[in-house]
C-alpha cells in the first residue's frame, strides 16, 4: 500500500553490503566533528550539551547499522526460524550508554570525548529516557530483547510507539502530579522510519457471507474504517557479538485514501480531524500497571500492534516463501508478554483463512503452534476481559472467530468432562452475564501451545488457582520461566567501579555467564577484596546523595544504612509496611529508646497510576510523614524518610548500586516475581523480604543466613484471611499501638485532618486482602536482625559479596535460553564481524 511515492529504480549498488567504519579514538573525534558542526550546525559557543549527545550518538548508531544489516542480511540468507516478543510496553529507559557498551567501544569513545573537551556523562544524562512502558513487564521486556540479541538468537520486538510515554511525576504539596512525557520533543536518533513496511489495520464495518472462484463458503470484513501502521525500527545490539536485532514499534496514522474521500465531499476539517483521529490510538500510553478494563482505545491500540505485527511477519513469509504455509510453524514463534496482544490468536486465524484462503483446521493448527503465553499477574482485577459488544462494534470479525475458537473448545471441554456443565461455565472463553465479556486470558491458553508463570511460586498458584481447569486439561502447557534482568545495563554499565574491581578478580567472563559471578564466593573474606567491595559501596551511596541533592535540599549521611524500596505503588507492594517501620522507629527516638541505635536513611520512589486514589494517598502519606521525620531536631541524624519523584529506569541506574538494604515486603502470592529485587541483589544489597515471587529463590540461592526473611507464607495468608483481626494485633503489640495512635491522632496530617481516614481504616479492616499488620511485628524483628548484621562493617560486606556473588541465576540470559530450550527452539546465528 502506496504510503510514499516509491521510485522505480533499485540502488542495488548501495544496498548491498555496508562499509566498515574505523572504531579507534580518532575516528569517533573525526565523526563527532562532522556531525556536530556539518549536520547539526554547531559550534564551541554552543552551551547544550544536547547537540554533543546528538553528534556522538549519530556516530555511534552509524556503527551499529552496518552490523544490524549484515545481521538481517544473515538470517535472510539462512533461512532460520523466527522469534518474535509482542509486548504493548518495551520500557528501553536510555540507549547510547548502552550501545557504546555492546559496541565495546565505552573507553574509547571517553578518551575522545575527553581530548574534544566534552564529559561523556554529562551528554548522557541529557538524553530522555524512552519510558514505553509501566514497570517490571515493560523494562522485562527490555531485558529481554538485549539478551536474545546477545545470545544471538533470530528475535524481533514488535511493540507501539507512542508519542508519550509513562507520565513524568513530581511532588507538589507532597501530592503526585502527572506531567506528559513528550520523550520525542527534542527528537530520536535511535528509530529509523520505516513507511515501505506500513501495513493497513480495519476497525469498525461488517462481516458477510461471500462464494469465492473456488464457490467455497467464506466471510469478509467490509466497509471498514482504516488506519495505517507505520514502522520505526530500533536497533538492539548485542553484546560484543555483532549481532544487531529488531525493536520494532508502530504508529497510527491515517490512510490517505480516507482523507481523500472526506476532502473531496468538502469535508476539510473532519478529514484533518480523521486524521488525528487515526493518530490518537499510538498516542499515549496507558500509565496503569493493572486493569483498564473497557476503553476502546485500549482495544484498538492492542488490536494494531498485533494486527500490524502479523501482517509484517506474513508478508515476509510470502516473500520468500509464497502462499504455502506448511512450515510456517515449524519457522515462527510469537510470545505474548501478558494478555495485552492475545487478540493475535484470533487476528491469525482471520489473515490465515480470510486473506491467504486457509481451512479452519489448518489455521487452527498453524495457530496453536505458534503462538505461547506468559501471565505475570495473579491479582483478579489486572485480567483482563472486554465487552462482547464493544469487541463486535471495533472488531466484528475478530469477535466471529473468538465465539468459533469458544465453540470448538467447549466440544472438547465437554468432551473431557461429560455433562458437567459448570466446567463449561468457568473454562468459556466468553463469560456469560448480564453484559457479555471475553476472558482474554482464556483465549491466550487454548490459543497457545505454552504458557507460563514468571516465577516458581507463581507458576505453582497459576496452575493450583487461577488455571487450575486448564491445568488439569492441557498439564504439558504449563511451565515456568523465572524472570532476570540483563547484567549488561544493571551491573556492568551502571556500577563501572564494581564492574571493575569484579573483573580485576575473575575476569570478564561474567557479563555474559553471570553463573561466573559465583567465583567471588571465595573472596567473601578476603581482607583486600572486601576492603575495595566497600569503599565502591560507599562511593556509590555517596554518588546516590549528590544525585537526590539535585532534586531535593536534604543532607544525607553515607554512614547510615542506605534501605531502599522503589517500585510501582500499589497496596498490594505494601509500601504501607516500610511507613509503619518508619514511624515506629521515629517514635522509638522521641520516646528515647535509642541505645545502641543505627543511622537510618530511607528512601521510597514510585509512580501511582493516576486513577487509584489510594496509591495516590500513600504518596502523600510518606511525603507528610517524611517532612516531620526530617524537621524534627531531636530526630537529626538517626532517620532520614525521603520521596524520591519520578522513579524510572535512569534513576534505577543510580540508585541499585548505592542501596545497602532492599525492601521486597509484598504480601505472600500476590508479586508475580519482581525484579527490582534481582538488579539490588547483583549490585550487592541485601534483601529484606517475604516468600513471594522470585525472592524465594533469591534466598535460596544466597542462603537464609545472607537473607531477611519476615513475614506470612501464601499458605498463611490464605488460612488467616478466614479469621484475620487487625485489631487484636494492635492491641497485643504495644509498638504497633503506639504506631496506630500516632496516625489515628493526626500527628502527620495536623493541618489536613482526615486525609489518611482511608488508609487506616483499610490497615485496620478484618477484610484487609494485604494483611499488612500481621506481618508488623515479625517485619520490625527482621529489620532488628538487619541492623545488628549492618553495624558489623565485616558480616554486612561479606554478606554483600555473596549476594552479588549467588545472582548469577536472576540474569536474563538464563531466562532466555530457558524460553528458547523449552518453548522457541530457535538456533543460534552467528553473525560474522569483519
Ligand atoms: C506488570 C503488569 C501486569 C499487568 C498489567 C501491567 N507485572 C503490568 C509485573 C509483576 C512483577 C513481575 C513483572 C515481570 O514479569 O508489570 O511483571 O516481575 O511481579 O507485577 C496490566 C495493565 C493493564 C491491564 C491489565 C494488566
Amino acid at each position: 500500500m502506496p504510503h510514499r511515492v516509491f521510485q522505480k529504480s533499485k540502488p542495488k549498488a548501495i544496498i548491498s553490503k555496508l562499509p566498515h567504519l574505523g572504531m579507534n579514538k580518532q575516528n569517533f573525534i573525526d565523526d563527532f566533528k562532522r556531525y556536530y558542526g556539518h549536520r547539526l550546525g554547531r559550534d564551541k559557543n554552543c552551551r547544550s550539551p544536547h547537540y554533543a549527545y546528538e553528534a556522538l550518538s549519530m556516530a555511534i548508531s552509524d556503527r551499529m547499522i552496518e552490523r544490524w544489516k549484515n545481521t538481517f542480511t544473515t538470517y535472510k540468507e539462512s533461512n532460520c526460524k523466527r522469534g518474535y516478543y509482542l509486548s504493548m510496553e518495551f520500557l528501553m529507559g536510555r540507549s547510547l550508554s548502552n550501545a557504546m557498551l555492546n559496541l565495546g567501544v565505552s573507553d574509547i569513545v571517553s578518551k575522545a570525548m575527553y581530548a574534544l573537551g566534552l564529559d561523556l556523562e554529562e551528554l548522557e544524562e541529557t538524553e530522555a529516557d524512552a519510558g514505553l512502558g509501566n514497570g517490571g513487564l515493560g523494562r522485562l521486556a527490555a531485558c529481554f530483547i538485549d539478551s536474545c540479541a546477545t545470545l544471538q538468537l533470530p528475535v524481533t520486538g514488535y511493540g507501539l510507539r507512542y508519542e508519550y510515554g509513562m507520565f513524568s511525576q513530581s511532588i507538589a504539596n507532597g501530592e503526585q502530579i502527572e506531567n506528559p512525557d513528550h520523550w520525542l520533543k527534542n527528537g530520536n536518533i535511535w528509530e529509523i522510519e520505516r513507511p515501505e513496511y506500513s501495513q493497513q489495520i480495519k476497525f469498525r464495518g461488517h462481516t458477510e457471507f461471500y462464494l469465492d472462484e473456488q464457490g467455497h463458503e467464506k466471510r469478509r470484513w467490509i466497509d471498514t474504517q482504516d488506519i495505517i501502521a507505520v514502522p520505526y525500527d530500533t536497533p538492539v545490539p548485542g553484546y560484543k557479538n555483532g549481532t544487531v536485532n529488531t525493536l520494532r514499534l508502530w504508529k497510527a496514522t491515517a490512510t490517505e485514501v480516507f482523507d481523500l474521500q472526506e476532502f473531496n465531499a468538502g469535508d476539510y476539517a473532519e478529514s484533518v480531524a480523521a486524521k488525528n483521529n487515526a493518530e490518537n490510538i499510538t498516542m499515549v500510553l496507558y500509565p496503569n500497571d493493572a486493569n483498564e478494563n473497557g476503553k476502546a482505545l485500549r482495544l484498538q491500540q492492542q488490536y494494531l500492534l498485533a494486527s500490524a505485527s502479523l501482517q509484517d511477519v506474513l508478508q515476509n513469509w510470502i516473500a520468500n516463501h509464497g502462499s504455502n504455509f506448511n512450515h510456517f510453524a515449524e519457522k515462527n514463534c510469537f510470545q505474548l508478554n501478558d494478555t495485552h496482544p492475545s487478540i493475535a490468536v484470533a487476528e491469525l486465524m482471520r489473515l490465515l483463512m480470510d486473506e491467504q484462503g486457509l481451512d479452519w483446521k489448518d489455521a487452527w493448527e498453524i495457530t496453536t503452534h505458534t503462538m505461547a503465553y506468559t501471565n505475570h499477574t495473579l491479582l483478579p482485577e489486572a485480567l483482563e476481559r472486554w465487552s462482547v459488544g464493544l469487541m463486535q462494534y471495533l472488531l466484528p470479525r475478530l469477535m466471529e472467530i473468538i465465539f468459533e475458537i469458544n465453540a470448538h473448545f467447549m466440544t472438547e471441554v465437554s468432551a473431557h468432562w461429560p455433562g458437567d456443565s459448570d466446567k463449561m461455565a468457568a473454562m468459556s472463553i466468553i463469560e456469560e452475564g448480564h453484559e457479555k465479556q471475553v476472558r482474554m486470558a482464556y483465549l491466550a491458553i487454548v490459543g497457545s501451545f505454552s504458557v507460563n508463570g514468571v516465577a516458581e511460586l507463581h507458576s505453582q498458584l497459576l496452575q493450583q488457582g487461577l488455571f487450575k481447569d486448564f491445568y488439569a486439561f492441557w498439564p504439558d502447557k504449563f511451565n515456568n520461566k523465572t524472570n532476570g534482568v540483563t547484567p549488561r545495563r544493571w551491573l556492568a554499565a551502571c556500577n563501572p567501579e564494581l564492574t571493575t574491581l569484579i573483573t580485576k578478580t575473575i575476569g570478564n567472563g561474567w557479563i555474559t555467564d553471570l553463573s561466573q559471578l559465583a567465583k567471588l564466593k571465595v573472596y567473601a573474606e578476603d581482607t583486600e577484596f572486601a576492603d575495595a567491595w566497600y569503599k565502591i559501596q560507599q562511593s556509590s551511596k555517596q554518588r546516590l546523595i549528590d544525585y537526590n541533592k539535585l532534586e531535593m535540599d536534604i543532607e544525607l549521611d553515607v554512614n547510615s544504612l542506605f534501605d531502599i524500596q522503589v517500585k510501582r505503588i500499589h497496596e498490594y507492594k505494601r509500601q504501607l509496611l516500610n511507613v509503619l517501620h518508619v514511624i515506629h522507629l521515629y517514635e522509638r527516638i522521641k520516646r528515647g529508646d535509642t541505645n545502641n541505635w543505627t543511622n537510618r536513611t530511607v528512601l521510597i520512589g514510585g509512580k501511582a497510576a493516576p486513577g487509584y486514589v489510594m496509591a495516590k494517598n500513600i504518596i502523600k502519606l510518606i511525603n507528610n510523614v517524611a517532612n516531620v521525620i526530617n524537621n524534627d531536631p531531636d530526630v537529626g541524624g538517626k532517620l532520614k524518610l525521603i520521596f524520591m519523584p519520578n522513579y524510572r529506569v535512569s534513576a534505577m541506574e543510580k540508585i541499585c548500586p548505592g542501596a545497602d538494604l532492599s525492601e521486597q515486603i509484598s504480601t505472600a502470592g500476590k508479586e508475580a516475581s519482581g525484579t527490582g529485587n534481582m538488579k539490588f541483589m547483583m549490585n550487592g544489597a541485601l534483601t529484606i523480604g517475604t516468600l513471594d515471587g522470585a525472592n524465594i529463590e533469591i534466598r535460596e540461592e544466597v542462603g537464609a543466613e545472607n537473607f531477611f526473611l519476615f513475614g506470612l507464607t501464601e499458605t498463611e495468608v490464605e488460612e488467616l484471611r478466614h479469621h484475620y483481626n487487625p485489631q487484636d494485633i494492635i492491641n497485643n503489640d504495644k509498638d504497633l499501638g503506639r504506631v496506630i495512635n500516632l496516625l489515628e491522632c493526626s500527628h502527620f496530617n495536623q493541618f489536613e485532618q482526615g486525609i489518611f481516614d482511608d488508609i487506616i481504616n483499610s490497615l485496620k479492616s478484618p477484610h484487609d486482602p494485604w494483611m499488612t499488620i500481621a506481618d508488623f511485628r515479625s517485619y520490625v524483628d527482621a529489620q532488628k536482625q538487619v541492623e545488628i548484621a549492618y553495624n558489623d562493617k565485616k558480616r554486612w560486606t561479606k554478606m554483600s559479596i555473596l549476594n552479588c556473588a549467588c545472582s548469577g541465576k536472576f540474569s536474563t540470559d538464563r531466562t532466555i535460553s530457558d524460553y528458547n530450550h523449552d518453548i522457541w527452539k530457535l538456533e543460534t546465528i552467528k553473525i560474522k564481524t569483519q
